[in-house]
């Protein structure tokens, strides 16, 4: 199962929860593929493991080995040993004794920043950029996530089709308590921050002519039923039935960057609630990725609304509903022929090891 002339690797994947549950969403999917796939023998260091239990219950069954990362300051770390490749998430920087000691390694480690996704084009031109320790002989290379073929890629797992193909949305349905599907159901689910205009679209929903089933997994609501919208509260997935959840839905409100990739896989209709940010950078991002996503007008403009410019006007993005299938299934098709983020990552590390 593992790669042709690959030998098994050790990697020190670090990891700081800057909140939510991204931060280690992106992570643990790495750090599991890099185990997994490639055999590689992978410590995730972790400050909070508390949304790794949430979305991964049961990590401590393996194969990557989670240990936490004990932020005091003084920092008290004490390196025990180093790995070939060291990974740092979101420029998060490994513990200072841990840095000294990679340095004393006979081989430098391969020291990648995993950085955040962006579509932005300036993304492929600073990936793989490296940058000299000021003081020791160390290299750090900034490896970027993104959709452009000359970008780091997009998390996939190999057995994502498989999984797919095995999914049973009847039984996952039953599973939920939710009734089997009524032919002119709109299966919905919600995942984003608090949003001003979310109570105008509930009400859009309310008075829709075709009933709306709406899930939310983990949002603490209640069930209830405003006339044609039917809320149906999940509770938090593991990370791998979160999947299941998207493609049991017609239509899916993601948010941050991991659950964003995930609908994308899904190949269903989706929106987009962007991370915000105080200096406004997420515009930019989110125009970019619509400048390169095949969606029509009224999903952009829906996009933009979602994320403040504007009232989303649900009855105009609901009549292109049908219309936006075949391509949002030909965007992830052309994805998925490319080679996914771990896979590029092995190769970048193989080629400097
Ligand atoms: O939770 P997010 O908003 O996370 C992040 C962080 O805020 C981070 O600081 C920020 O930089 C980043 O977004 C862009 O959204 P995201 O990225 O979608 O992560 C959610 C994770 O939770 C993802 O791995 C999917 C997972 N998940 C489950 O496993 N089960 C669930 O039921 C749900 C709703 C999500």
């Amino acid at each position: 199962m593992f790669e042709d002339l690959q030998q098994p690797k050790n990697c020190d994947i670090f990891c700081t929860v800057v909140d939510n549950f991204g931060d280690a969403g992106v992570c643990w999917r790495l750090a599991r593929q890099l185990a997994s796939e490639y055999g590689w023998r992978v410590r995730l260091w972790i400050d909070d493991t508390a949304p790794l239990l949430r979305m991964a219950p049961d990590h401590a069954a393996g194969p990557v080995e989670v240990r936490l990362w004990p932020k005091m300051w003084p920092n008290p770390w004490l390196a025990e040993d180093t790995a070939d490749v060291v990974i740092e998430a979101f420029a998060c920087e490994p513990p200072a004794p841990y840095v000294e000691a990679m340095a004393t390694r006979a081989r430098s480690p391969v020291w990648l920043n995993l950085e955040y996704l962006s579509a932005e084009s300036w993304v492929a031109g600073c990936h793989g950029l490296s940058s000299p320790h000021p003081r020791l002989p160390l290299v750090k290379h900034f490896f970027f996530p993104g959709f452009d073929p000359g970008t780091g890629g997009l998390l996939r797992e190999r057995d994502y089709e498989a999984r797919r193909e095995a999914f049973d949305e009847s039984a996952f349905r039953a599973e939920f308590g939710l009734p089997q599907k009524a032919p002119d159901e709109t299966t919905i689910s919600l995942f984003s921050y608090p949003n001003p205009p979310l109570p105008d679209l509930l009400r859009a929903w309310a008075a829709s002519p075709r009933p709306i089933r709406l899930l939310q997994p983990g949002s603490g609501e209640t069930a209830r039923i405003e006339g044609n919208l039917t809320v149906h509260p999940l509770p938090f997935l593991p990370q791998p039935r979160y999947d299941e959840l998207l493609w049991a839905c017609d239509l899916n409100f993601v948010r941050g960057e991991d659950s964003f990739v995930r609908a994308q896989w899904a190949a269903k209709p989706f929106v987009w609630h962007i991370y915000p940010q105080t200096d406004e950078a997420h515009q930019a991002k989110l125009d970019a990725f619509l400048s390169i996503h095949p969606a029509g007008p009224q999903l952009k403009a829906f996009w933009q609304a979602w994320n403040g410019a504007g009232t989303p006007d649900w009855p105009e993005f609901a009549a292109t509903l049908p219309g936006l299938k075949a391509p949002m299934q030909q965007w992830a098709k052309t994805l998925a022929a490319r080679p996914d983020l771990a896979n590029r990552l092995v190769q970048f590390c193989l080629e400097r090891l």
